[in-house]
């Protein structure tokens, strides 16, 4: 039988493997599938407390691998060490989280039909949940996911995005030091890998692509099985003509260019309202002023990004839209090196209509649209197929209120970044974004459980 070897290389240095392991067959994933299955009868039937414990010790011993972990993600997805070390205490975080609300009510009781009755809900775990997820937040996606479904009482397996998986691989180790053997299991593999995990697991929750979490909605939607996929996003700033334009130009410049852009939250974007000159001029300068280059530099903001692949397709869409008619502002290059480092790009003179107005690239790349009014730029701003985040800039509390309510996005910013998200609080999208339950905060355990009712009435009398 042949065997497959998965590589994360690192992309600043793509010379430096970070790790090489074979790839886990069919019959592999369905194994850890089995294991889970097993160690999640006893974790399901621990008392709560306990499995708090289990979680608190986990968060502890992430929390002291934290600044390996940090070096970790930023020679793996290079992620620079500012957000890294950041994403490593968000997921902290999330652990503790989570391993409180293990403790939280876990139903509710309901008046009985006869008043003597007693009528309760309550939420049941699954068995085994799949986690198919991303290489851009390596250590967080996997936690958000991982946290609630560990607390509510299932055995996780996940498959990480190959470019991601030497950190996975490591935050294996450190949960295993919290959890009893089986529970959380990390399997390497690419697309058949995830597909076994779909055809085996009895829950899946996917963040990546639109094109493949279709796929995946689909395959588990076919098993039967609940299914939430977080996917793309082409995410609108709108800029009003009364926004403070030092702090909005400082503000969707980190939305649209920090970690070169490669969040699903990213800006992508930015609709100007009236004369659209004075705000692509103060974003254009607070672009050229983040901190671009290697990401173990503490100032750096922009790093490389993901893969040789993914410079290119920057750089074709850059070209693309200026064939078609926009204007490069800054960036739209590559610099010399063998890292897949791409300049911040920012475009003018783009229209609705235009591929780079209505596809995410998944880059550092910003696109500048002039609109005459409020009407016109929220249409804009809903005219995609997606609908994840949006931001709106203004000074105006019934502007900014009357905007949010219209914008079709799970999550509305006013006067702050698309990107960023607060774990406790729902996430999710519309459209061809989001596909199920919410993630993160309480929302979590709805997808990570089924409810049960429960009618007890007296034996006698
Ligand atoms: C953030 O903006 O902090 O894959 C989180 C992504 C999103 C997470 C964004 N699911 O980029």
């Amino acid at each position: 039988m042949s065997t497959t070897q998965l590589v994360s290389r690192s992309p600043q240095h793509p010379d430096d493997v970070v790790v090489a392991v074979e790839e886990a067959d069919t019959s592999a994933v369905a194994a850890a599938v089995a294991r889970g299955a097993a160690a999640q009868r006893h974790w399901a039937a621990l008392a709560a407390p306990m499995r708090a414990n289990a979680l608190s010790l986990c968060a502890e011993r992430v929390a002291a691998a934290a600044g390996e972990m940090t070096e970790l993600g930023i020679r793996e997805v290079g992620k620079p060490r500012g957000e890294m070390a950041g994403e490593v205490a968000r997921a902290v975080a999330i652990l503790r989280y989570y391993a409180q609300q293990v403790l939280d009510p876990d139903g509710s009781t309901l008046p009985s039909s006869d008043g003597r009755s007693l009528l309760f809900a309550l939420r049941r775990p699954h068995g085994v949940a799949g986690l198919i997820t991303p290489w851009n937040f390596p250590i967080a996606i996997p936690l958000w996911k991982a946290a609630p479904a560990l607390a509510y009482g299932n055995a996780v397996v996940l498959k990480p995005a190959p470019q991601a998986l030497a950190t996975a691989l490591r935050l294996e180790e450190l949960l295993a030091e919290g959890l009893p053997e089986g529970l959380f299991q990390v399997v390497a593999g690419d697309a058949a890998a995830g597909q076994a995990l779909i055809d085996s697991a009895d829950a899946v929750s996917f963040t990546g692509s639109v094109k493949v979490g279709k796929r995946v909605v689909s395959a588990a939607a076919g098993r039967g099985i609940p299914v939430q996929a977080e996917m793309g996003g082409q995410n609108p700033s709108i800029v009003l003509p009364d926004a403070d334009l030092e702090r909005a130009a400082a503000a969707v410049a980190t939305a649209s260019m920090s970690y070169a852009g490669q969040k699903c939250t990213a800006t992508s974007r930015v609709i100007v309202v009236g004369d659209p000159r004075p705000f692509t001029d103060a974003l254009a300068s607070a672009i050229e002023s983040l901190g671009f280059g290697d990401p173990s530099d503490a100032a750096t903001v922009v790093g490389p990004v993901i893969e040789q692949e993914a410079r290119a397709a920057v750089l074709a869409a850059a070209e693309e839209a200026r064939a078609a008619g926009a204007r490069v502002v800054v960036g739209g290059s590559a610099p010399e090196g063998d890292g897949f480092f791409v300049r911040p790009t920012l475009l003018d003179g783009v229209e609705p209509g235009m591929r780079i107005a209505q596809e995410e690239v998944f880059g550092p790349i910003a696109a500048v649209l002039g609109v005459s009014d409020v009407d016109r730029a929220v249409d804009v701003a809903n005219g995609v197929r997606y609908g994840l985040a949006a931001a709106v800039f203004t000074t105006d509390l019934d502007s900014a209120l009357s905007i949010s309510g219209r914008l079709e996005a799970g999550l509305v910013k006013v006067n702050a970044p698309t990107s960023g998200v607060d774990f406790y609080a729902p996430f999710g999208g519309t459209k061809e974004s989001s596909y199920g339950p919410r993630e993160q905060g309480k929302a979590a355990r709805e997808f990570y459980t089924w409810s049960q009712t429960v009618t007890v009435s007296p034996a006698r009398g």
